[in-house]
């Protein structure tokens, strides 16, 4: 069988942001980018080969990076005005190892403040760790250390930006890249490809088009979804050669249920930490921020569609037709697999993968945290506040103090009629159940979708890394419209 040639002159058309786009907020960004939304982008680069970011590896147990924030990249396989790091979006991958130290001087050439999350990665929030308190202000550098624990799992985590009320500008812009730690078992693949995901919506300028405050409200979803920063590439493979995805949900705010045409995926890997064996199914469900680690088995030569499906995160049914809409987003293509070469059988799936041991600790502490939507005026945009527990953000205020080698269950329960993914840095939690019946993996994550109406339990060890952080929801509209609340574990 011949695979069908693959047009690269299929137009797309972008458009219908409409005369209700109005420039929100008053950021440097939506300032610059606040122009003519909508126009005509010819996408002629589908069907491109699936690029990979530039990869900096560790060595002797140190790697050193310099990463500068500056608009300008190319995009979807044309010049833009989009953000990137060191000229790219994504940025450059980093590899380390387990017992490696990090050092990351970050560089700001935006019009704005920035600075650096390591999404997921098990490191000190304190001083230049993982602390989303640093605030790297234009034309200023800052020097990041993060020290990584000898006994940290090998997977696949992200960095973005996290500066409060800037988060979903920024990476919307094309702030991301990918941050792996090595090791793990081998595997019998032969590719081991990072697929970062993101969506932004540009104009026929090339300029991130402005976001309505509807769009803040429900959670911005671009119109473009890319694959390492290009519009639905192609993924070669050979039939029975298997190869390891990386799939890291790095949109704003979308929900990825992934589907391959005619495979199924075998799930390896959730946010960083191996399950404890495959699990095969026909799709894997990612919220903002979660990462698959998926081994795919390619077919018979042919293509075959990588797709997102549709998905709503509920409805707000406002007053008076104020505040009121579907989050939901349509299907679309990621990317296609395609396959080439005589037909060959796979070879078998790993029986057993390393996943973590469950923590035995007795739960020593029990909380609740309630995510709220609600009306009021001057409350976020739309009129709309987005709270936990009744406050909004202040990093100023201590949330929660759990002490140091604790381990404590936490009820997350949503009043509102959105759904909201639950992040929280630095330690991660097991589900122990969904209010929906979703079944859970026994292993760690760091993001979870709570559903609407509805609560997750998860249990927590604050066994390692004093320091102060923070939780959010993940649609990053609503975190940088106050849901998000901090964390201090005492030493
Ligand atoms: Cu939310």
């Amino acid at each position: 069988m011949t695979p069908r040639p693959i047009s690269r002159r299929r137009a797309l058309i972008l458009g219908g942001l409409g005369a209700a786009c109005l420039a929100a907020g008053t950021t440097g960004l939506l300032a610059q980018t606040a122009s003519t939304p909508g126009g005509l982008l010819a996408a002629d680069t589908t069907g491109e080969d699936l690029p990979e970011p530039q990869v900096l590896d560790s060595r002797d147990g140190r790697l050193e990076v310099a990463l500068t924030t500056a608009a300008g990249v190319r995009l979807a396989g044309r010049d833009t005005s989009a953000l990137g790091y060191n000229g790219a979006s994504p940025g450059p991958t980093l590899r380390v190892r387990p017992g490696d130290e990090l050092t990351v001087r970050l560089t700001n050439r935006l019009d704005q403040p920035t600075n650096l999350h390591t999404h997921g990665l098990r490191v000190s929030p304190q001083a230049n760790g993982d602390n989303p308190f640093i605030r790297v202000d234009p034309g200023a550098s800052v020097d990041y250390l993060y020290r990584i624990p000898a006994d940290h799992p090998a997977g696949t985590f992200w960095y973005h930006p996290h500066h409060h009320g800037l988060v979903a500008d920024q990476i919307f812009g094309g702030l991301a890249g990918a941050l792996l730690v090595d090791g793990g078992p081998d595997l019998p693949v032969t590719a081991d490809r990072v697929l970062l995901v993101t969506d932004t919506t540009l104009d026929g300028d090339g300029r991130v088009a402005p976001v309505s405050p509807m769009d803040r409200m429900l959670g911005r979803q671009g119109e473009l979804v890319l694959v390492n920063g290009q519009y639905r590439p192609a993924i070669p493979a050979a039939p029975g050669q298997p190869q390891r995805w990386r799939i890291i949900n790095g949109c704003t705010s979308r929900v990825l249920p992934i589907r391959l045409a005619g495979h199924q995926l075998a799930q390896i890997a959730l946010d960083g930490t191996f399950l404890p064996a495959p699990a095969v199914r026909d799709r894997v469900v990612l919220a903002p921020g979660n990462r698959a680690d998926v081994i795919v088995r390619p077919g018979t030569a042919d293509r075959y569609e990588l797709t997102a499906e549709a998905y709503e995160r509920g409805r707000v049914a406002g007053t008076g037709g104020m505040n009121r809409g579907a989050a939901r987003s349509e299907p679309v293509t990621l990317a296609t697999l395609i396959v080439r070469g005589e037909s060959a059988a796979a070879p078998p799936l790993p029986a057993t993968l390393p996943a973590e041991a469950p923590s035995a600790d007795p739960m020593t502490g029990r909380r609740q945290i309630a995510f709220q939507m609600g009306m009021g005026m001057g409350m976020g945009d739309g009129g709309m506040s987005f709270t936990i527990d009744g406050r909004t953000y202040d990093p100023q205020r201590d949330d929660q103090t759990p002490a140091l080698g604790t381990t404590e269950e936490w009820t997350i329960i949503n009043t509102s009629p959105l759904a909201h993914p639950f992040h929280l840095h630095v330690w991660p939690f097991t589900v122990l159940a969904h209010s929906d019946g979703t079944p859970t993996t026994g292993t760690p994550q760091d993001v979870v979708i709570v559903p609407a109406r509805g609560w997750v339990r998860l249990r927590i060890p604050f066994t390692v890394h004093p320091g102060r952080s923070v939780y959010h929801c993940h649609i990053l509209d609503h975190e940088d419209n106050g849901m998000m609340a901090t964390v201090n574990v005492r030493a």
